[in-house]
């Protein structure tokens, strides 16, 4: 059985993707982010960077105590390489999937990120942020989608693996965020592609649960972060 800490936003629905195709038992523990549960010392335990998901395997594959993994790509690899599903085995096929994968933690998830945050989310509307990371969203956008327009079917090749699992989730902000997928014709194709995977339809659906409003309280436990708190 695998314990997944959660909440329903692009890094979660990554994992409960994988979960879902995967059709592995899981344990979903709601982790309140705008409430501040990520700073729950038992949280901090099996993840130290304070950020959602995370995940306790409770039959890792060497038979030894329960194992934490925090970070989605090393989630995805983790649960890829347990199961033997979603990377390819061969040196080149596992290499192309595990670039895009690590594409996505490094460039797309993050400026997304941050382009919902000073867009979106900000209380204080800064143009020079807000074109900054506007520009290169839309740029990984074009990167994305000459990749997708190469291959013709999913992002690191023919197969879909975990470099699909980590992009799609974040490309569902695209309307959010003020992104028209007409401007992206192969992320359209695809994009249409992987949502209508049942098992994606089945992960997006956990944990519609919390629905807490973005309220101050949200605000200072979310963007009030540094480092000194950690430390108490
Ligand atoms: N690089 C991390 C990012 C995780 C992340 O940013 N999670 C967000 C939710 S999408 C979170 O936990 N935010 C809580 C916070 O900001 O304290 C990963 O891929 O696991």
């Amino acid at each position: 059985m695998i314990d997944l800490h959660y909440a329903p936003t692009p890094n979660g629905w990554k994992i409960s993707i994988m979960l879902e195709e995967l059709r592995l038992p899981y344990n979903v523990i709601p982790v309140n982010i705008r409430a501040g549960e990520q700073f729950k010392p038992e949280f901090l335990a099996i993840s130290p960077n304070n950020r959602i998901p995370a995940i306790v395997d409770r039959e890792p594959a060497d038979g030894g105590e329960p194992f934490s993994v925090f970070e989605t790509g090393a989630i995805l690899i983790y649960l890829a390489e347990k199961t033997g599903r979603f990377l390819p085995g061969d040196m080149r096929g596992r290499s192309k999937v595990i670039q895009w994968m690590m594409w996505q933690m490094s460039g797309l998830g993050p400026m997304l990120g941050q382009h919902g945050h000073f867009a979106l989310y900000a209380a204080e509307k800064i143009p020079y942020a807000i074109t900054r990371y506007r520009d290169e969203a839309a740029r990984l956008y074009g990167v994305l989608d000459r990749q997708l327009q190469k291959t013709g079917a999913y992002v690191a090749g023919d197969e879909y693996s975990i470099a699909d699992i980590a992009c799609f989730p974040w490309t569902m902000t695209h309307k959010a965020q003020g992104f028209t997928l007409d401007d992206y014709p192969g992320v359209k194709r695809w994009y249409a592609t992987v949502r209508a995977r049942p098992q994606v339809q089945a992960g997006l659906a956990i944990g519609k649960f919390v629905k807490e409003p973005f309220d101050e309280e949200a605000r200072k436990n979310m963007f009030g972060q540094a480092a000194k708190e950690l430390r108490s």
